[in-house]
Parts: C-alpha cells; structure tokens; sequence
C-alpha cells in the first residue's frame, strides 16, 4: 500500500485525535480502493466549458491591461473582492464545509455562501462532495483533479473534461447528510445561478461605476472578471503546484506539499502535506496565523462568538507524525 502500512494506524489516529467528533470521516484517505485494471476510459472534451474559461482569461488579461487606466479606489475594491470571494471558498466551502473543522452560526454562514457565491466555483454542496473525494481517494482515478495526471489537468482540465467514473461512483458513496441538513448550503444551490450573477459580476461591477464614476469598462474588467479569475488560478493552484512543488515534512509518502508560494495566494490554503495529513484541522496548517488570513479571519469569527469548536491537532501528535513519516525538512526549517 502507499503509506507501507501506516494507512490504518494513520486512519485510528485521526479517530483518536479529532476526526471522529465531526459527525462525518469521509475526506479522510482511503487505502481499500484500487483502480480498475485495464484501459482508461476516453477524454471527452466540454466545449462549452473550454470557450468559457478561454473568454474568461482572454478577459482577465484585458483586465490587467486596463489596470492603470483605473481609479486607485477601484483597484483597491477589486482587492477586497478578491479577499471576500477567496473567504468564501477558504473558510467556507473548504474548512467549514468540506472538512467541518469548526462550527459557524448562521450568521456567519449565510455571509459565507454569499462570499462564495461572488467565487463561481460551482455551488457549496457540489465543491464539498468533489473536495471530499479528492482527499479520500487522493491521486487516483477516483479524484476530481488527480495530479498525477499532470499540472495542467489538476489546474483546470479537469474543469474542461468529462469526469471519470469512479469519482462520481465513489462520491454516490459518501456521507453528505450534514450538507444537505444544512439550509443555507440547500437554499445556496436551490438559487445558484441566481447568486452567481448577482455576487460574481453585477455587484463587483455595479458599486465602482456607481459609487465613485469608474468606467462600465473599468469596472466589469477589474472587480469582476480579473478578479475572478485570480482567485479561481490561486484555488487551482492548491491542486496543482501544492501537489508537485515543496517539502513534504509530516509525510513523504503522499504527493501534496508546504507551497509558500501557494500559500500566499491561497490565503493561507498552500502548507497541503499537513493538510492532507491532517484534514480536520481549521488552520490547514501547523501554524496560526503565518501566512493565513483565514485562520485569522476564522479566529476573529470566533472571537466575535459567530463560530467555535475550532479542531485542533497537538503539537505532540503533529511532532510524531513528523518522526514516523516525515521527509525530514522540519529539522532544517
Ligand atoms: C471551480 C472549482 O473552479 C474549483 C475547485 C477547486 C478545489 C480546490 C481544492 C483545494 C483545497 C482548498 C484550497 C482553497 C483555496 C482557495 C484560494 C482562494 C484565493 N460525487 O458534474 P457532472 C454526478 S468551478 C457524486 O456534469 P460530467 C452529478 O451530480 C469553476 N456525484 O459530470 C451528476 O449527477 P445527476 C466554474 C457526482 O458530465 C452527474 O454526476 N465551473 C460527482 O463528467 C454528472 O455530473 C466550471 O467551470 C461526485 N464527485 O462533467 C464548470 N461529480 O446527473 C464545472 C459529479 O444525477 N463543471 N457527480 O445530477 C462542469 O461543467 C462539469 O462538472 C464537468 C464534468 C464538465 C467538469
Ligand atoms: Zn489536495
Ligand atoms: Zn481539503
């Protein structure tokens, strides 16, 4: 097997140490499956999708082009866009919904999806069932964005693609109940499209040419569709750079990395062997707030008593860890 046996040591671990009091275990790796033997099933191409995204970017380099033409006020809107669009996948989509490493009121839940609905990464319960799939059958057939099918099909192809069947087989198998008791994650998909439009484009567009007389132009190609297109390339990134470049100091065995770079973008979303080690953890890091506006954002949330029951791991277990199956880079950094 790949961890050489540490899978089901690994697997009572997570038990031990926080997995459990989730109400739900599925993001955590699972050693039983195996791919199909045999050839793989062919590349089937979306086209529509594939027009999309190429508009899309054609449009995010006009956008940058653009850029000194702007009022600084829009730029500087742009940038809070990008930071509460980001939030919305971060400490939404991924650390509150996906892997339940804290809890939020309702308050901070409908902000949130709202957030995350200004992102378009496809609707909260839809991101979570695929996110959980990647960490349960990470690297193989039944992962969304398996990264050993190369940089660019982990970035986007897999956006571009068909997906293989053993994802959506296996994701069939999950445990979603917490997803689909949850109104606002059902109340976001109900309206989806809805959302997209209003969150994504009209409201980026609408408050610079508005507020402060930007121009139409200026205000469609920054806010909205630069920005856009920013953070989706800062989330794509987590799959694959964060899957390919950077030390592997809590487990050499699997494929994810620490990714300065990815972190940065990612607001704080790129220390991915630790997260991949330890899914459960609300700071997807072994750190606090280094290089992590979400874990800040998360902790003001709860400070403010919005969220709480934050996970944890200790320091002891996270140095075990990094004993029994780490590269060894820990000790030099
Ligand atoms: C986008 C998502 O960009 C990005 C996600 C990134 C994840 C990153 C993770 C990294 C860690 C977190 C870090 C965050 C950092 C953030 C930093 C911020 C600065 N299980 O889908 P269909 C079913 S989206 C169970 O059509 P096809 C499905 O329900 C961008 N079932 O598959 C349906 O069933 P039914 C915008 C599943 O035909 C049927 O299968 N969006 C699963 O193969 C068919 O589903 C886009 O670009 C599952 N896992 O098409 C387009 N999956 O018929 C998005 C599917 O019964 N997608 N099913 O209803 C598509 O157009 C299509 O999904 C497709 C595949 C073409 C990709
Ligand atoms: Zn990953
Ligand atoms: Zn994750």
């Amino acid at each position: 097997t790949r961890n050489g046996g540490a899978g089901m040591e690994k697997a009572l671990s997570n038990q031990e140490d926080l997995g459990g009091d989730r109400g739900m275990t599925d993001d955590i790796f699972d050693e039983s499956y195996s791919e199909k033997e045999g050839p793989k099933p062919d590349r089937r191409y979306v086209w529509r999708n594939i027009v999309l995204m190429s508009l899309l970017h054609v449009g995010g380099l006009y956008g940058l082009w653009l850029i000194p033409a702007a009022k600084p006020v829009t730029l500087a809107w742009g940038f809070l866009c990008f930071l509460l669009s980001a939030l919305g996948v971060t400490a939404g989509a991924h650390r509150l919904w996906s892997h339940r490493s804290y809890k939020a009121g309702l308050p901070l839940r409908i902000f949130l999806a709202i957030a995350n609905s200004m992102a378009f990464q496809n609707d909260i319960y839809e991101w979570a069932r695929d996110h959980r799939v990647h960490h349960k059958f990470s690297e193989t057939d039944a992962d969304p964005h398996n990264a050993t099918r190369g940089f660019f099909f982990s970035h986007v192809g897999w956006l571009l693609v068909r997906k293989h069947p053993d994802v959506i087989e296996k994701g069939r198998k999950l445990d979603l109940a917490d997803l689909k008791a949850d109104k606002v994650v059902m109340f976001q998909r109900r309206f989806y499209k809805l959302s997209v439009v209003a969150m994504c484009f009209l409201f980026p567009t609408l408050v610079p040419w508005c507020f402060w007389g930007e121009s139409l132009r200026n205000s469609f190609f920054l806010p909205a569709i630069l920005r856009y297109m920013l953070v989706l390339n800062a989330t794509w990134l987590v799959n694959s750079a964060a899957h390919m470049f950077g030390n592997r100091p809590y487990d050499r065995n699997i494929n994810p990395r620490e990714n300065r770079l990815v972190t940065f973008g990612a607001l704080g979303e790129g220390f991915h062997n630790y997260h991949h080690t330890f899914p459960f953890d609300y700071s997807t890091s072994e750190f606090g707030w280094h290089y992590n506006f979400t874990t800040a954002f998360i902790d003001l949330m709860c400070l403010l008593g919005l969220a709480s029951d934050r996970k944890k791991v200790s320091k002891e277990t996270i140095l075990a860890r990094k004993i029994r199956t780490g590269d060894g880079s820990h000790k030099s950094g």
